[in-house]
């Protein structure tokens, strides 16, 4: 017998394109690592953390006969630059180009939290295709019967094909969820390879990385104007050496970054490299600098040149 595993695997039966969207900091990037099993998508306490649509390939869930492609989408929120314009185009493009659309909201936000959904609703607005609700962070209330209230205030303010709760950190509700919504997939072949995790490439993720490590060293204001670009990512050493430019819009928030006597970039520098090196699965050599872009999240330039640009219609879902 030479049949490999996959060939013995039902044919895919179902596969369509599943958005994760929302307002900053209710966990869709927390869901789509739960939903995935994997660590893709970088995930921090800050608001804003992530910018643009990130697709994950989920093939046979469960051992069934589909195929989810989840894409995780910045929050949805009012915009005070140009990139936060952008990140909202990237949330709406998802849901518009989704066959189905996951509204994740934090249970944590209580009964202020329906009031809170304006812009999300507003984005969805024109989305035919089924709506869930998913409440997450469920473990941060006290009982299923405070959810009951919740479920209701929202149930208010639009139709949901299915309300779902869940906590994305625990694995709570991941499993139920996940049939939920290979139930309601278009019936159809599989749309990517069985062994595609992503569209974007390995350097992205690494890039991911460092600003994430940028957001967890740093307070308050640094991270929303951060951004990071891979200079050169020489994978032929046995340790590959990755050179990074962390653009900040002022001299004073690269003093900030660096730190006294460069304390602070050292500690960025550290806690990237332990992720990206778990991320990899083997060593890196990283060096980073830091550069003053002036005003570049609100630089249409600026921002196109750090890779914020939209994908043509084609590929835009
Ligand atoms: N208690 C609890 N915290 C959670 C849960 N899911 C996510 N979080 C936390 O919520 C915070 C935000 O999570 P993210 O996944 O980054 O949220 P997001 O919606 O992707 O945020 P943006 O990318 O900024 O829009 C992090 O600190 C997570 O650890 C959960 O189920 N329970
Ligand atoms: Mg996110």
């Amino acid at each position: 017998m030479t049949d490999t595993p996959e060939s013995n695997a039902l044919p895919v039966t179902r596969a369509g394109y599943v958005a994760l969207v929302g307002r900053p900091n209710v966990g869709k990037s927390t869901l789509l690592n739960a939903l995935v099993g994997e660590s893709l998508s970088i995930v921090t306490p800050s608001p804003e953390t992530t910018r643009d649509r990130v697709m994950a390939v989920v093939t046979r869930p469960l051992g069934l006969p589909a195929q989810l492609v989840i894409v995780d989408t910045p929050g949805i929120h009012r915009p005070h630059r140009k990139l936060g314009e952008y990140m909202n185009a990237e949330a709406r493009a998802a849901a518009e180009g989704a066959d189905v659309v996951v509204m994740v909201v934090d249970a944590s936000d209580g009964m202020a939290g329906p009031s809170r959904e304006e812009h999300v609703l507003e984005a969805l607005a024109g989305v035919t295709k089924p709506v869930f609700l998913v409440i997450n962070k469920i473990d941060r209330v006290k009982s299923r019967e405070a959810l009951l209230p919740l479920i209701e205030a929202y149930a208010k303010k639009r139709e949901y094909f299915a309300i779902v709760p869940i906590a994305a950190e625990r694995d709570d509700g991941i499993g139920h969820l996940m049939r939920a919504l290979v139930e309601v997939l278009p019936e159809g072949p599989a749309l990517f390879a069985d062994d595609t995790l992503t569209d974007r490439p390995e350097k992205y993720f690494v890039a991911e990385r460092i600003r994430e490590a940028v957001i967890g060293e740093t307070g308050a204001e640094v991270p929303y104007v951060t951004a990071v670009e891979i200079e050169s990512y020489d994978e032929r050493p046995t340790v590959p050496r990755i050179r990074a430019a962390i653009h900040v819009e002022r001299d004073g928030q690269k003093k900030i970054l660096v730190g006294a006597g460069g304390e602070r970039i050292k500690a960025i520098g550290a806690r990237a490299r332990s992720s990206i090196e778990q991320f990899l699965g083997k060593q890196v050599f990283l060096e980073l600098w830091v550069q003053v872009t002036p005003d570049w999240t609100r630089n249409a330039d600026a921002l196109k040149n750090l890779g914020y640009v939209q994908a043509e219609k084609s590929d835009a879902k």
